[in-house]
């Protein structure tokens, strides 16, 4: 049945909702009004959070855009004072880099739907890569929520619209003073005794957490450590789910040394990396992968971050604020801790010392595949190449400046100074996603979700180059 079809007319509907979104605006509270204050705070760019001074608190997030409230009010110092009674939540962190996250919580929100919860999504804080000192950053400050709810049409909050948290540019965001005790699922191997810590998160929230293994049931066969979600959405079922939580054994204890069965009200879950539907693991590589299809591919970045990218790529492109950015190829060469892959084989050219990653002119030969591409399949003839790449020494990027390639010198630009440590990978993953073609390294997930950005977003094509087969 649709909405407002209980005997009143649609205009009527209409008419009454006008009037009370008037009243509620006027009260002063604030909820049915679009995210004023959001964009107000995405706005004040402040520099690297080491050198910052308390701020003063941070004005009320209205968590709804044109929906009733999901929550009872303003953040409140216990996350329970906030839950509604007739509302049940879904939340989960992650203990890995930026891509990893984002694929856990895009898998949580999805879980979110399958249960009928309201996820409630952490912000990124540091876990791998990216230093303790680098703070947090909401995740609707980088990815547009509202744009999410339309689309998913569900609500969906972040945690700083339940609870009173520290701001991203608090001098320790890690310091919750309200701690909360709380009894989650964890997702660890069957064999595992240890729990993903997500250690800044925890501390960031303010939870004391007493872990329960999931059940067996959950587990794909022969895939360990994937489970899948229509099983999880059985486990966390608020009406009759599949097992009695309270019949469960927590495998881990809260500091204070109590042990608490899965919370039932908000379901939680110390990782959601390893989910699947049952077919295959590293679903978010497969075509059908609901994770990207049905939340990843509806998380657009915010407006902000796209002007903020838009800049970085006028300067990298050599262009003036008022030309177009050409269509263009982006190539994201992983290195870092990839290390490992190409330790078996030295089948590479030698740069810079004992590198073994593949030369360049792999890289390059893929963008020629996709050039002929783009021009069979698009009439596109593009010759415009960026690379991204966590690589640091001067002697790649003066190669790749040599093939007439263009990238983004962070280090020049002093992003790390200016925006704090997130913010490099992040505005390389957004410039990565406005590419018509794009190359990528085999196994990396930042090159995994770039690739299907351009492809779904853009109708554009990508191919891999893989570090252990060195091309
Ligand atoms: N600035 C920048 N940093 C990168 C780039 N590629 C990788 N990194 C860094 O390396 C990290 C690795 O990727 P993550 O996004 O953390 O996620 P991950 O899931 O570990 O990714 P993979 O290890 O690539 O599967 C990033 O968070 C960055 O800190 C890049 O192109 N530009
Ligand atoms: C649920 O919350 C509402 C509003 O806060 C309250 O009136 C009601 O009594 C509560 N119901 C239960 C079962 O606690
Ligand atoms: C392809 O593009 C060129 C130049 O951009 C244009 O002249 C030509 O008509 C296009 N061909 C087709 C089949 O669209
Ligand atoms: C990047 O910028 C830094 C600082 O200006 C400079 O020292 C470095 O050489 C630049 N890298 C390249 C490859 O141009």
């Amino acid at each position: 049945m649709a909405m407002g079809a209980h005997g009143l007319s649609r205009r009527t509907v209409l008419m009454m909702r006008v009037v009370l979104l008037m009243i509620v605006v006027f009260a002063g509270i604030g909820y049915l009004v679009p995210d004023v204050h959001h964009s107000l705070k995405s706005l004040t760019i402040v520099p690297s959070l080491s050198r910052l001074c308390p701020t003063p608190p941070s004005p009320p997030h209205p968590p709804t855009n044109q929906r009733p409230a999901v929550v009872n009010g303003l953040p409140t110092k216990r996350f329970r004072d906030n839950l509604r009674n007739d509302t049940y939540y879904i939340t989960g962190w992650a203990s890995a880099g930026f891509t990893n996250a984002f694929m856990n919580f895009a898998n949580m929100i999805y879980l979110g739907k399958l249960s009928d919860r309201v996820p409630i999504v952490p912000p990124f804080a540091p876990a791998a890569h990216i230093s303790k000192s680098a703070g947090i950053v909401p995740f609707g400050d980088i990815f547009d929520l509202d744009l999410l709810r339309k689309e998913l049409n569900m609500d969906i909050l972040e945690w700083r619209d339940v609870k009173d948290l520290p701001s991203r540019y608090s001098t320790d965001p890690y310091a919750t003073a309200e701690v909360d005790e709380i009894g989650c699922w964890t997702t660890t191997k069957e064999s595992s005794n240890w729990p993903a810590p997500a250690t800044n998160t925890v501390q960031h929230i303010g939870l004391d957490i007493s872990y329960t293994k999931i059940p067996n049931f959950a587990r794909m066969p022969d895939y360990e450590p994937f489970v899948m979600f229509p099983e999880l959405a059985a486990l966390v079922y608020p009406r009759d789910p599949y097992i009695d939580p309270t019949k469960t054994k927590a495998l881990t204890k809260t500091s204070k040394g109590e042990s608490l069965t899965p919370d039932t009200h908000l379901a939680c879950f110390d990782s959601l990396y390893y989910v699947a539907s049952g077919v295959r693991a590293y679903e978010w590589e497969r075509s059908w992968s609901p994770g990207w299809n049905m939340v990843g591919k509806n998380l657009h970045f915010t407006q902000t971050m796209e002007n903020l990218a838009h800049s970085y790529m006028v300067k990298a492109f050599g262009l003036t604020g008022n030309d177009d950015i050409p269509k263009f190829i982006a190539i994201h060469i992983r290195h870092g801790d990839f290390h490992g892959q190409c330790k078996p084989h030295s089948h590479t050219e030698v740069q810079d010392g004992n590198d073994c990653f593949p030369p360049l002119s792999s890289y390059g030969h893929r963008v020629d595949e996709i050039k002929e591409e783009l021009l069979a399949k698009h009439n596109l003839s593009i010759s415009s190449v960026i690379v991204m790449s966590d690589e640091t020494s001067d002697a790649f990027w003066n190669d790749v400046i040599a093939q007439g390639w263009v990238f983004v010198n962070h280090t020049a630009e002093a992003t790390v100074e200016k925006y704090g440590e997130w913010y490099a990978p992040l505005l390389d993953t957004i410039i990565q996603s406005h590419a018509m073609g794009f190359v990528g390294t085999k196994s990396s997930t930042f090159s995994l979700v770039g690739e299907r950005r351009v492809q779904d977003w853009h109708g554009g094509v990508y191919r891999d180059v893989s570090i252990r087969d060195g091309h």
